[in-house]
């Protein structure tokens, strides 16, 4: 949503079981929904560089408000990102904070569908509804969604209904546009009363303790409040971990030495020469490619498909990761790249520059890019290359999400 917070935080926390689990939020501009795939970027990039292959240790969670999801163009594209090969993140939790309003417009002005939800049928992701006054029902569900995504590595929503007491902002006065509701929610008690209340009938707890927990919460607040103004100017937030070290603002036109040896070029060139045995390629591929292996030793000029793929492989060799998505970006919308070739027989895909040496996994301690592979040579790093769906917001933010997370890696979205 759009006043729930704009500035981004990272910090750990210890769960119940004891466990630390780390909590980062992204920035979140006022574009409703925007964030939704800069979030899905950055959990993919984390993924990556933890080889966390299952997916299940990072886990992408999106908190949205009623009217932004059914209203929000880029809440469909990201929902329709999830099962991509080169998008998933192995299921997002998203939480919808159902408050039955949008600023000041109802749902009967704000969708066609019946729920807020209903968009997520597109992907068949099940829906929770659940009563937002009813604190162990929302538990339950939480519980219930995070447990889904783990197993089926898919996405879950879950529909959380509530109200809104007050305007959507402190000068607003909800009674203008919404009198009847108003009412209503001006007799309701709030959830922190009914539930105490409801703890004290069945006899769960007692009235000290319900003090006794107010107190502490409120203690809680006071000293997060004090903590906050003792240092008004610079709450200093991590922007992204160690990675980012080295890193500054400042930007210099100077050229940087950027030049490849021509071994290395010669080692690029060769991997496409070498494609597996019995492999059928299309014969007018195979001219490109073998041209493509040939460049580096003649004295003929270099085309602009080759010298990107000797760009690349000469990165990959030195150990940074290339990621490139785009639509139709794997063969070239010009049909110049052939990053991505297939066997004419079977339709298996193939991709050169990932078969070059043996390669590195990141966050594998001595399997890492540049690391020894079992025949001595330094380990390559991963060229991630995908063609993407007919979007470009939600792959735009993804890639740029997924550029925070990896500074080190060269990330590329190509506008087709
Ligand atoms: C893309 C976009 N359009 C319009 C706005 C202005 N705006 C801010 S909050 C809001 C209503 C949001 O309603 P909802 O998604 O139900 O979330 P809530 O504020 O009720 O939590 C609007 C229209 C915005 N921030 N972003």
């Amino acid at each position: 949503g759009d006043v729930k917070y704009h500035l981004g935080y990272s910090g750990d926390r210890v769960t119940a079981s004891g466990k630390k689990i780390r909590v980062v939020m992204s920035s979140n501009p006022s574009h409703l929904e925007a964030v939704d795939a800069v979030v899905e970027g950055r959990c993919r990039a984390k993924q990556r560089l933890r080889s966390d292959t299952e997916r299940r240790k990072t886990i992408p969670v999106l908190v949205h408000g009623d009217a932004a999801f059914a209203g929000q163009g880029v809440v469909m594209e990201v929902l329709n990102l999830s099962q991509l090969k080169g998008y998933t993140t192995g299921g997002t939790i998203h939480a919808i904070v159902n408050n039955l309003i949008g600023f000041t417009t109802g749902p009967e002005d704000a969708r066609s569908s019946r729920y807020c939800t209903d968009v997520a049928k597109t992907i068949e992701a099940p829906v929770f509804h659940v009563n937002g006054e009813d604190p162990e029902a929302v538990v339950y569900v939480a519980q219930l969604a995070l447990a889904y995504r783990q197993r089926w590595k898919k996405d879950v929503v879950i529909d959380m209904w509530c109200y809104r007491r007050w305007g959507h902002n402190e000068g607003d006065d909800p009674s203008f546009t919404q009198p009847i509701m108003a009412k209503l929610i001006r007799k309701k008690k709030s959830v922190l009363k009914t539930y105490a209340e409801r703890l004290l009938a069945e006899g769960v707890i007692t009235e000290q303790d319900v003090q006794a927990i107010r107190q502490s919460l409120e203690e809680q607040l006071e000293k997060a409040q004090s903590a906050a103004m003792a240092q008004p100017k610079d709450p200093t937030i991590d922007p992204g971990s160690w990675r980012w070290q080295g890193f500054t603002h400042e930007y210099s036109f100077d050229p940087v030495p950027t030049a490849a040896s021509r071994d290395t070029l010669a080692e690029v060139a060769r991997a496409h020469a070498a494609l597996p045995d019995g492999f059928h390629l299309h014969k007018n591929v195979a001219k490109l490619l073998e041209r493509r292996a040939q460049a580096v030793e003649g004295d003929e000029p270099i085309d602009w498909g080759t010298a990107e793929a000797y760009a690349f492989g000469s990165l990959l060799l030195e150990g940074t990761a290339v990621r490139l998505s785009g639509q139709d970006s794997r063969r070239g919308t010009f049909s110049q790249r052939h990053a991505v070739v297939k066997d004419m027989e079977t339709g298996q895909p193939y991709i050169p520059l990932n078969n070059m040496r043996q390669m590195g996994q990141p966050g594998v301690p001595g399997q890492e890019p540049g690391d020894l592979g079992e025949d001595g040579r330094p380990r390559q790093a991963r060229f991630c290359i995908y063609d993407s769906p007919l979007s470009e917001y939600s792959v735009l933010g993804f890639e740029y999400g997924y550029s925070l997370a990896d500074p080190n890696m060269l990330v590329i979205w190509e506008a087709q």
